[in-house]
Parts: C-alpha cells; sequence; structure tokens
C-alpha cells in the first residue's frame, strides 16, 4: 500500500469517527480481511473473472468501513472464489472458525458460501475441510461461519504437502446478479 493510500485510508476513518479497521479481532489470520486496503491484492482469484470481481466502495456499500468485495456474476463464469491461504498459521489438531459477512443485492437463486478446505498441493484436489453455505433468496447482509479441526498428523498427508485456505466464493447465480462480501475472520478457537 502506497503512502497516500495509508493516509487516505487513515483520513477516512478520522472522518466518519469510526474504528473499523479495529473492530475486526486482532487475532484474525487473515490478511486484508475487510478489504481496506482498496484493493484485493492480498486474495487470490479462482473461477472468478477478476475484472468483475473487484473492491468496491460508497455509501452503504461496505459492512464495516469504506471498502468492500462484489462479486458480479458473467454469463460466461458459473461460480467463482476467492482464496488466502493459511500455510504456516495453523497446524494439526487446530480448531478453526472461519466467517465473512455476504450480502445478496438481489432476491435472485444461488448460494454463497465460507470453506476451509485443505488441498494437495499438487493435484488441488480438496482433502478435507468444512462449507458453510448461505442458499435463501433473502438480500441484505448475513454472517456465514464455517468450524473445522484439522485432523491428526496421523490422518493428512504433511503440511507440507497441502495448502490451507480460506475460501470465500458464489455458486449457481444468473448473470447480472451482484453479491457484496467483507469482513473475513479465521480464527483459532
Ligand atoms: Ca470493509
Amino acid at each position: 500500500m502506497n503512502s497516500i493510500k495509508r493516509l487516505t485510508i487513515a483520513l477516512a476513518i478520522c472522518a466518519t469517527g469510526s474504528l473499523a479497521l479495529a473492530q475486526l479481532p486482532e487475532d484474525n489470520l487473515t490478511a486484508n480481511p475487510g478489504f481496506e486496503s482498496g484493493e484485493a491484492g492480498d486474495w487470490g482469484f479462482f473461477g472468478a473473472i477478476e475484472d468483475q470481481t473487484h473492491v468496491v466502495s460508497g455509501p452503504n456499500v461496505a459492512h464495516e468501513g469504506q471498502y468492500a468485495l462484489q462479486f458480479a456474476k458473467s454469463s460466461q463464469e458459473e461460480w467463482g472464489m476467492v482464496w488466502q491461504r493459511l500455510d504456516g498459521k495453523v497446524s494439526w489438531g487446530d480448531k478453526i472458525t472461519a466467517s465473512a459477512w455476504i450480502k445478496k443485492t438481489s432476491k435472485s437463486v444461488g448460494s454463497a458460501y465460507v470453506s476451509i478446505a485443505i488441498k494437495d498441493r499438487t493435484s488441488f484436489q480438496v482433502l478435507n475441510g468444512a462449507k458453510e453455505t448461505s442458499d435463501d433468496n433473502n438480500t441484505g447482509w448475513k454472517k456465514i461461519t464455517a468450524k473445522f479441526t484439522i485432523p491428526s498428523q496421523q490422518e493428512l498427508p504433511d503440511l507440507d504437502q497441502v495448502h490451507i485456505e480460506i475460501n470465500i466464493g458464489v455458486e449457481g447465480y444468473q448473470d447480472s446478479n451482484i453479491i457484496i462480501m467483507d469482513d473475513v475472520v479465521v480464527q483459532k478457537k
């Protein structure tokens, strides 16, 4: 983040009198969890078309702070997700809770989800994990929480053979649907 953007964010926080950044817990294992850097650089994209999945800002757009991540569905892609790796931050037997706030902007068929996934580093096959899906048609903000305990050492390949990821995504939406995501929290508890 450049110094001008940092200053802009600092001024924005002061101007609103909000402590939005501080409201996310300090032991959050994700980087840029509320997208308040103003960009999605700490997140990887999979399936999603990057120019249609990007950080947005504006009045009443974010759940907290100034920015949020917007998924805008295209006719070419039926699903998409963003991911961040937890490698080196978690270990055998850790209990992990992952949550995100998701807002559907129109009533539509489709689902949004939060998942913790353990993937083979070579094949990217999901070996284990937990996924929590919201597939109701309600608009407005909704918190989705997935909980998972990383298995014991005997049940998994070595940790250096897998990636442990937080995935947030959408499935089954039709063209022109817009879904907003914000405030991702991943904690050991
Ligand atoms: Ca935010």
